[in-house]
């Protein structure tokens, strides 16, 4: 009986629209709140929804973790190269946003598949699906998404499964698009806060903040200044604010798309860690010295995009 209820319970909060929801899980106990049963645009939930890469996976390469694309292949191109990219021994992973905003977005989903890389799910990669699953469903495609008729089944199935978040535990370092409320475990984060927070606002307690809408812009402060660890957090989308060297995470959407610069955070292999005197994983809060995290950008080569605030 108890079980049942608790499914109507569901059903009825999943029936909720979504903003709804999200304003409901911002105030109740979390022990009351329904899992999360669909992302914030209401499509399937990649598996896993958090991904880890272990020590197995990672080989031992360095690490590139790269900024928001945003369709610049020949950007991309240039900053694998000069991070001296191996490819079979090295792994890159993206913070999210692929696509949209730039020229050639399904040529740079074919250039990160094409290496290997993994990406996070982004806000803009997470509308690309949207509007992808809505072209199949109602045939209508919107003019400004014309590049996903390049993708093919396996660039779909590629956005299908971004994880909304990656952990990397041998350097203690997580990777999410846009950020994370500090203070709240990984499982009982929002997915749309992780791929569209930027700020934060205090909320009643001590040490407990809740994610700000975009608008008003105005109060709290930026995410990463008040983040204490313990993982150093990999973030990007917030352009307007290029490189955020903060303690324990680090911003690299340098504004590539915007005509600025593409930057990764390039992390050395394991045997390096041990031979720095570094444990894996790491113990305590760690900071970008503190695992040989060094940054590369590259020049965009023009301006894409006019600067805006998405
Ligand atoms: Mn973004």
């Amino acid at each position: 009986m108890g079980a049942s209820l608790c499914k109507i319970a569901e059903t009825a909060f999943n029936l909720l629209p979504r903003n709804l929801q999200n304003f409901a899980r911002s105030r109740l106990p979390r022990a009351t709140i329904p899992r999360q049963a669909a992302t914030p645009s209401g499509l399937a939930l990649p598996s896993p929804v958090h991904a880890t890469l272990t020590p197995a996976e990672l080989g031992d390469g360095q690490i590139i973790v790269i900024g928001d694309v945003h369709g610049c292949p020949v950007e991309l191109n240039a900053l694998l190269d000069k991070c001296k990219f191996q490819q079979g021994s090295d792994k890159v992973v993206f913070v999210g946003d692929l696509v949209n905003k730039g020229e050639q977005s399904a040529e740079a989903v074919h250039l990160a598949r094409q290496i290997g890389g993994i990406s996070v799910r982004g806000n803009h990669d997470e509308m690309a699906l949207e509007r992808y699953e809505m072209w199949k469903k109602c045939g209508r495609l919107d003019p400004k998404y014309k590049y996903l008729e390049q993708f093919s089944e396996e660039d779909v199935e590629y956005f299908r499964q971004m994880p909304f978040s990656l952990s990397i535990p041998s350097h203690g370092v997580l990777v999410v698009h846009a950020g994370i409320v500090p203070g709240t475990p990984l499982e009982d984060q929002l997915l749309d806060d992780l791929i569209n927070m930027r700020h934060v606002g205090a909320e009643g307690g001590a040490n407990r903040y809740k994610a700000l809408p975009k608008f008003p812009r105005s109060a709290g402060q930026p995410w990463a200044n008040i983040y204490n660890g313990p993982q150093h957090v990999i973030f990007g989308h917030h352009a307007r604010r290029r490189l955020q060297p903060c303690r324990f995470a680090t911003g690299i959407d340098t504004g590539c798309v915007l005509g600025d610069q593409l930057t990764a955070v390039v992390l050395p292999p394991v045997s390096k860690l041990r031979s720095m005197g570094v444990a894996s994983p790491p113990t305590g809060s760690v900071t970008m010295e503190s695992i040989g995290g060094q940054l590369v950008s590259v020049r965009a080569k023009r301006c894409y995009k006019a600067e805006d605030n998405d």
